[in-house]
Order: C-alpha cells, then structure tokens, then sequence
C-alpha cells in the first residue's frame, strides 16, 4: 500500500519514525527531577482527565521491545529526545546516574540493531526547578540550555547520528506562554515574546557548545502550518499574514537570516527583550539540517469581539476538507508547499521531514487495527515530498509520527497518532495495518 511510493525515493533518502520521551518514557521513579509537565498536568482542566506522563507507554522498561519494532519495520532512523530532568533532575547541577544509563542502553540498543540515533535535546519537559526561575521567559536558559547539551555531547555526542535542540520552538514559545494550551501555561504577551527569543538564542548557544565538543550534523525541527484567510475580509487577510509570520517565519527568519519579520517585530516591540538584535549572530549559527513538522494548514479571521487586538487573537476558522481526530484538515499539499517555500526563499540547508502522521480513533478488532485512513495520509503526504523533490528541494528523509500511541499533551491519551497501537492497561503492543504497510514498502524498496 505504501511500496509504490516508497520505491520512487532514491536509495540514500532516510525512513523513520519519531516519538518523545514525557510522551512515551514513563519511569519517573529513576531520580528523575519533575517537569512542567508534571504539575501543568495535575493542574484542573489542562489536561483532558487529568492525565499525566507518569507511566504513559513504559518505553522505560519496554525500550528493548519498541526497538526492535522499528527494526522490524525497516526503519533506517529513530527521532527520539532525552528528557532534560532524567539527566538533570534540577535542570543544572547533580547528574542522574540511573538517567544516564538509561539513554545508553538506549542507544547502544539503536546501534546494535543498525538503527540510526536522531536525537532532540528539548521536547518540552522543562525541570521544574527551572521554570522556578522563569524558565524560557528568563534569558539565562541559554546558558542552562547549553551546560544541557554539553553534557550530552560529552557522554552520548560520538553515538548519535543527527541531533536537534529544540522540537517546534513555536510550541515552546506561544502555545505555551500566550495561548496557556501548553505548560507552563501562560497567556501573556510578554511571557511569550521573551520565549520566542530565548528559544532560539539557546538553540544558538546549545549549536555552538555542540560543536565546540565535536558533535556535528546539528539541526533545529520547526513545525510549519500554511496560513490562509478564513474569509475575504481584509481583516482576515491581515490575520493570517500575522499569524504566518508568528507561526512560520518567526523561527525560520531567525535561524537561516538572522532576522525576525518585520511585521511580527513590530507587533510585539513593547514585549521583546532589549536590544534582541545583538543576540541575532547566535540565532543564526550555522546548521548542518533543518527540520519540518507538518500536519495540516490554519485558516483564520480576526477576532472581532477583541476591541484592542494583540497576536494571538485570530481565529481557527475550520476548512472544508476531512479532517483527522485533532480537528485537522488533512492537505498534503501544504507540505510540498511549505518544503518548497523553505528552499526557495529561506535556505539551500538540507531539509528532513521530522515529523508527519494523523491521528485516529483507533480499535483492535481481532487483532488487528484498519487504519486505512492513516495508510493514505502517509501516502498523499510522501507524494507531496516527492512532487517537492522534482522540483529541486534536497529533502534527505522523512520521520513517521509516531511510533506508538502515546501522550499528546493536553489531550491526554484520548488522541492516538501511531503506527503502533497501545493498550494502555496491559501495555501489549499490537502494529496497525499503515505499520504493516510501512514494514512491506521498506523491505520492497531493500530487495
Ligand atoms: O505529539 C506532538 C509532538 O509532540 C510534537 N509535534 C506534534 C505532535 C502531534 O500533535
């Protein structure tokens, strides 16, 4: 089902799949420290259920197993990130031994079983301790962030094939800090506009240390959403451009130009940090990869119950076209457009899809899990990778998401994303029919 899509990729291209670590590990009984995550989530109204990473897939114990399910499945790669407080339980300072052994039995357990390392240093499980000292909002982060990613370079740095970060810095930044949908759940202009800069000055930092200690092939991974007016209106229009440059070139402008778009600057000039600009040089350290999370596009009007607008008062206007269990219109499309925007007007870097899936409300019946519709988002979004590959865009590879059910955030576990369904009380693992499909298109694409 998906053999006829996989064979058109050149032989070098790179399949895997993505997961990470609040969102599968559970474990948390090991040292390590607690996260935003922890409290954001027994917080009321959060998360739906109240639901929490505390034992989530037990990828903790069940690594061995949930490896060997990639290397089943054919998959050359696997994006995983380390959980800042496993390592660190205060963020900076004592080191987790039982933490540290954990991600080297991990990824000694990738390399035994040719599977390449993809490592993300921040999938958003901030230590507790530091959001005490204000965490992404404080400008020190850079250099916690940094002594972070130190430590991994020095212990892990010569195992891992690729490494990122930060995983969707907009997440970090202005889901988290201006919408509340997030932890630490702020909705604070302010809050937010300090994040959107001190993300991606400790990313900039975390690059330079990285390297200093050898540790090449680095990469940022952005999520990416094709803005479009919700309606005709000026307004609207006006919308969406604010939204395009909050949400997509925000990070992107930052880390390939040094610059951040002029409109969203602008928009948020009472907020930002002083003199930002000097910190721009850093931003835009070189990189080896830039990577792309794409799920859908936004459609958007104005609020226009707001009498003094500020970002973040524009709408989700809902679309037309079938959409998945999030709420999101499935447009593949956007992905070949987005790669190729990128490529055209921001940077000649090679590009990894990082993240790409669908969530799905998904049963075992008789064993076996028909999620047919996952079959064919796979298929419509790789074709789309292929279109923007013809057209000149060096994509590399391409990450499934996710390899298994896991926590998605505020959502709890009520929203199933993987190629691999989980049953949450016994923890068996049963691989869906796109699983299956993926298993079949890789081996075919082998010989
Ligand atoms: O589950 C998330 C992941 O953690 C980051 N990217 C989007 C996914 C689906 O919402």
């Amino acid at each position: 089902m998906l053999t006829s899509v996989l064979d058109r990729f050149p032989a070098d291209f790179e399949f895997g799949v993505a997961t990470a670590a609040y969102q599968i590990e559970g474990g948390q009984t090991d040292g390590r420290g607690p996260s935003i995550w922890d409290s954001f989530a027994a917080t009321g109204r959060n998360v739906v259920g109240k639901e929490d990473g505390r034992i989530a897939c037990d990828h903790y114990n069940r690594w061995p197993q949930d490896l060997d399910l990639i290397r089943s499945g054919g998959f050359d790669a696997y994006r995983f990130s380390f959980a800042w407080p496993r390592l660190l339980p205060d963020g900076k300072g004592a080191i987790n031994a039982k933490g540290l052994a954990f991600y080297d039995r991990l990824i000694d357990g990738m390399l035994e079983r040719g599977i390449k390392p993809n490592a993300t240093l921040y999938h958003w499980d901030l230590p507790s301790a530091l959001q005490d000292k204000g965490g992404w909002m404080n400008r020190d982060i850079a250099s916690w962030f940094s002594d972070y990613a130190q430590l991994v370079a020095n212990h892990y740095g010569d195992r891992l094939a690729q490494v990122a970060t930060i995983n969707e810095p907009w997440c970090v930044a202005f889901l988290s800090h201006r919408l509340g949908i997030h932890a630490p759940g702020y909705r604070d202009l302010r809050a937010a506009a300090r994040a959107m800069h001190h993300t991606m000055l400790a990313h900039g930092t975390a690059v330079q240390t990285l390297r200093s200690c050898g540790v090449g092939n680095l990469g940022l991974v952005m999520n990416f959403e094709p803005a479009e007016a919700g309606d005709q209106s000026p307004e609207s229009q006006q919308a969406a451009q604010l939204w395009d440059g909050l949400y997509n070139r925000w990070y992107l402008g930052g880390v390939t130009q040094g610059r951040y778009p002029e409109d969203v600057c602008q928009a948020l000039q009472a907020y930002l940090p002083e003199n930002y600009q000097d910190d721009m040089a850093v931003v835009s350290e070189p990189l080896d990869w830039l990577g792309v999370n794409y799920y859908t596009r936004g459609r958007w009007y104005q609020d226009r119950q707001v009498s003094a607008p500020d970002l973040g008062d524009v709408v989700a206007a809902g679309g037309p076209l079938a959409k998945t269990q999030m709420g999101w219109e499935i447009f593949p499309q956007g992905l070949r457009d987005t790669l190729l925007r990128i490529h055209r007007d921001y940077s000649k870097l090679p590009i990894y899809v990082t993240e790409n899936g669908m969530a799905w409300d998904d049963h075992v019946v008789d064993g076996a899990v028909h999620d047919d519709l996952r079959c064919a988002y796979f298929r419509e979004h790789l074709s789309a990778c292929l279109e923007a590959m013809a057209a000149g865009v060096p994509l590399k590879g391409y990450y499934a998401w996710s390899l298994l059910d896991n926590y998605e955030w505020a959502e709890g576990y009520s929203k199933r994303f993987g190629i691999v369904h989980v049953d949450y009380d016994s923890q068996v693992r049963s691989p869906k029919k796109s699983y299956l499909a993926w298993q079949a298109g890789l081996s075919a694409r082998r010989g």
